[in-house]
């Protein structure tokens, strides 16, 4: 890959995020990819009701709406697709897939929209046009040509509707597999098994109002001013209404730690609410790389040992009685774990963790929000209910102002799972999938993202079929994806622009462009809207406005209904009338997934509804119906002597593995994403000098691995804790590396050493 490196310089983080910088470039991003009259359309659809759903994160939007309701990287995101930009057969004539190969990301997306199918044949150097029934006519007689359907993985990416994704698991399990990894599997499903156990529900149990009736709001492991900035927002209104916040980040992130106008439009930070607070967040606990759950467990011991000095002061011990089990088992837990552990996992001092804890005690309700920084560890599914069991220790579930705050990235990965992305199956949802369509579902559990991986690479699995994504650049362990793809007998992407998989192809490969959110949908019973789920549970429509890129690409739902129909031939399904009346799929996911009773009628109503969310209302679905104390050991990862620990981040100039430009504003980088950030004394220590360039090596048990030049950024950040851009130190990531109990990556927490580039 090329090195897409400018002049790199690096100054002083600012002190205020977004403001001013946020409106010029967010409106450079607009007109310069958009125009001055498409881009002012869009922005005044982006999360309006009844308007475009913003492809970026999946924070709501509020009851009410002001006329311009998106941030800068909302801004980005639609730009981004709705570009004037667009790729056709003369671009791939002209390029051959190693020349393509050899691009940077931010190169490549930035080429433009993709206009028609395309394939690269068998031992052919270019991708070259193939219309639309003899693409599917391929990809159909190669499933129905394996030797059995799990030799297929059918992967999802969070920005799939609902109603392409209920349809997408439907056909793959009426074909005869559950293999159906999703983005999920690298990002929120730490959070899925853990609150799914603790709780019953996967999912967060607060809405945007709590953050105005709370009194204190814990932000651990998200970058909220980046990666869901309109959070910004609830953070001040929090603030305003009284509350405190803790952030706990080996990193002092800038949209974290001083305030802040997410809405580009807006300008002024002064503006918001009236109201400036100088710092965000009241403390912030620079913890160690992986010291999280260490963190928990201090200010829950030290919550202990307070309750027991003044029983009454500290517990809600009616709400333990009544509402929870485990409470002893975990006290015991809680006294057995050191102190001298507890400071050297965290990395903090007694008396940091003894501030946080009082904060909470102080708090009659407060909200925890978290993301990539806690789910992407080898001990993630514990950590998590280690902040369940903070929360049940002061009953701060099921009542306003208190809750837990999963903050879920793509815009509709949520929606995605409730309709059935997911390798396995509850017994809920395959009992009603077999009555709606009169089949019996695979039994087997299928391949997660990892499996799937290692299933390619063992030449288990020999056709890949990606709904979105970018499999090959957002997956562990570069190299090893890369060699796993090369070995599929085929790969598919339905994508809306050229990325890094399409140009990581197996033996044979398939582009199938698709329409993005931004465009309008025309199927044979008119025009159709399509509808998501937001962090919050909250269920809206999203409408496109724009033509399409080009009249030869087509919906993910057209493109899902024809594969099926030429896969499955004549199955009982109505899949044209699928395709032709989005309605209709709706009405079967009425019948099938819980909770969405009337889903036609209330997806019409403004602002769409919410599902149910029984924790929210203190009603706990466990099998005993009691929220769980859940007792784990202390975990955190030691490093041997010339060692540190790694994390991964995305900057604000990203989303995911798409680079819309060079720069990330908030932490003072400007044109260039391979940078190693260090600690000061380590950078000292190793004699190494700011801006050198480095080689940065990651260990586990299979060896090593190594990524070169990348240079050095004196940072805020823990002795021996560094941090790189993902996806350029995705190299680094060991495929066998991943959380226990959920599979993801452990993308936050790598072993490397730092040595000069020779
Ligand atoms: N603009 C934009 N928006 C996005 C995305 C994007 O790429 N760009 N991606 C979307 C997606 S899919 C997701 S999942 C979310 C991701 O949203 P986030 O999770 O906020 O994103 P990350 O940059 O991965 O990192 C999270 C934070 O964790 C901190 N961190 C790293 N290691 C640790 C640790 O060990 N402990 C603690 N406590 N903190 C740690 C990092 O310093 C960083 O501030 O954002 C979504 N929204
Ligand atoms: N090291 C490291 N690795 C990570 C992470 C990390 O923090 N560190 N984070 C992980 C996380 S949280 C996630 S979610 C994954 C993300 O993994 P993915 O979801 O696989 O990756 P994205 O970069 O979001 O996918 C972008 C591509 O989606 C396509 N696309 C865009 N819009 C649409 C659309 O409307 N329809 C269709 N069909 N395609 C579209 C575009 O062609 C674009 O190239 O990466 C994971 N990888
Ligand atoms: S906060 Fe997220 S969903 Fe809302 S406008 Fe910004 S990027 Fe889009
Ligand atoms: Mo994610």
């Amino acid at each position: 890959m090329a090195d897409e490196s400018e002049e790199l310089k690096v100054s002083a983080p600012p002190k205020v995020s977004a403001g001013i910088h946020a409106v010029t470039n967010a409106l450079r991003h607009l007109y310069g990819k958009m125009g001055p009259i498409r881009a002012t359309r869009g922005m005044l659809k982006l999360n309006q009701k009844g308007g475009i759903d913003c492809q970026s994160c999946a924070w709501p939007d509020p009851e009410h709406r002001t006329i311009n309701e998106f941030c800068e990287n909302g801004a980005k995101a639609l730009a981004d697709e709705a570009t004037k930009k667009k790729i056709g057969r003369e671009f791939f004539a002209s390029h051959s897939v190693a020349e393509l190969a050899v691009e940077s990301d931010f190169w490549i997306n930035q080429q433009g929209r993709l206009t028609e199918p395309m394939i690269l044949r068998e031992a052919g150097t270019h991708y070259e046009p193939i219309g639309w029934d003899e693409a599917i006519g391929l990809v159909a007689g190669k499933l129905t040509s394996l030797a059995s359907p799990d030799e297929a993985v059918f992967y999802t990416s969070g920005r799939t509707s609902n109603e392409a994704a209920f349809l997408y698991q439907l056909f793959v399990r009426k074909f005869g597999s559950n293999n159906l990894p999703d983005c999920s599997n690298m990002c929120h499903e730490s959070t899925s098994v853990a609150l799914a156990e603790s709780i019953g529900l996967g999912k967060a149990t607060i809405r945007l109002e709590d953050f105005e009736k709370t009194d204190l709001v814990i932000v651990i492991g998200q970058n909220p001013g980046t990666n869901a900035p309109r959070m910004l927002s609830s953070l001040a209104a929090a603030k305003k209404a009284g509350a405190k916040m803790i952030a706990i980040n080996p990193l002092a992130e800038v949209g974290l730690t001083s305030f802040v106008d997410p809405n580009p439009q807006h300008g002024n930070p002064l503006s918001v609410l009236g109201f400036r607070p100088a710092k965000l967040a009241d403390l912030h606990l620079p913890v160690r790389i992986g010291g999280d759950m260490a963190v928990l467990k201090g200010m829950m011991k030290m919550m202990l040992e307070r309750e027991r000095a003044k029983p009454g002061s500290v517990f809600d011990a009616e709400f333990i009685a009544n509402e929870t089990a485990g409470f002893d088992e975990f006290t015991a837990s809680l006294d057995a774990v050191p102190w001298e552990e507890i400071i050297e996992g965290s990395g903090l001092t007694r008396d940091e963790l003894d501030e946080a804890a009082e904060m909470v005690i102080a708090a009659r309700s407060f909200i925890t929000c978290w993301a990539m920084g806690v789910t992407q560890h080898t001990a993630a599914v514990a950590t998590i209910q280690d902040i369940v069991n903070l929360h049940l220790l002061r009953g701060a579930i099921g009542r306003p102002g208190a809750g837990l705050c999963p903050v879920r990235g793509h815009s509709n990965v949520q929606g995605d799972r409730t309709m059935g992305i997911w390798e396995k199956m509850t017994p809920v949802f395959r009992a009603n999938l077999e009555g709606e369509f009169g089949f019996t579902t695979p039994e087997r559990d299928g391949l997660n993202t990892v499996e799937s991986i290692a299933a390619m690479r063992d030449g288990k699995a020999k056709v890949f079929f990606a709904m979105g994504g970018n499999f090959a650049a957002a997956s562990p362990d570069t190299e090893a994806v890369a060699d796993a793809l090369a070995k599929c007998d085929l790969t598919i992407q339905v994508i809306t622009k050229l990325n890094r998989t399409a140009v990581t192809p197996g033996r044979m490969s398939i582009i199938l462009p698709c329409l993005g959110r931004s465009e309008i949908d025309r199927q044979a019973s008119g025009d159709q809207f399509v509808s998501t789920e937001s962090t919050m549970l909250n269920v809206q429509m999203s409408k496109g406005i724009f033509e399409p890129a080009s009249e030869h690409i087509r919906s993910e739902t057209w493109i899902v209904c024809r594969l099926a129909k030429a896969t499955l031939g004549v199955d009982g399904i109505d899949w044209d009338g699928f395709a032709a009346d989005y309605d209709l799929i709706r009405d079967a996911i009425e019948r099938v997934v819980p909770g969405f009773e009337n889903y036609n009628v209330r997806i019409r109503e403004p602002g769409g509804f919410y599902l149910p969310n029984p924790p929210r209302e203190g009603v706990f679905p466990t099998p005993t119906g009691k929220a769980l104390f859940k007792t784990t050991p202390l975990e955190f990862v030691r490093v041997q002597p010339g060692r540190m620990l790694m994390t991964t981040i995305r900057s604000h100039d990203q989303f995911n593995t798409t680079i819309y430009g060079l720069d990330d504003r908030y932490r003072g980088i400007d044109g260039g994403r391979r940078v190693i950030f260090m600690n000061e004394d380590d950078i000292a220590e190793l004699g190494l000098s700011s801006g050198q360039p480095v080689d940065i090596t990651s260990y586990w048990d299979d060896g090593e691995r190594r990524v070169h030049g990348f240079a050095v950024v004196p940072y805020s950040i823990p002795k021996r804790c560094c941090a790189a851009y993902f996806p350029e130190a995705n190299p680094l990531v060991p495929l066998g590396s991943h959380a226990k109990r959920s599979g993801t990556p452990t993308s936050k927490c790598i072993v490397v050493s730092v040595e000069p580039t020779l």
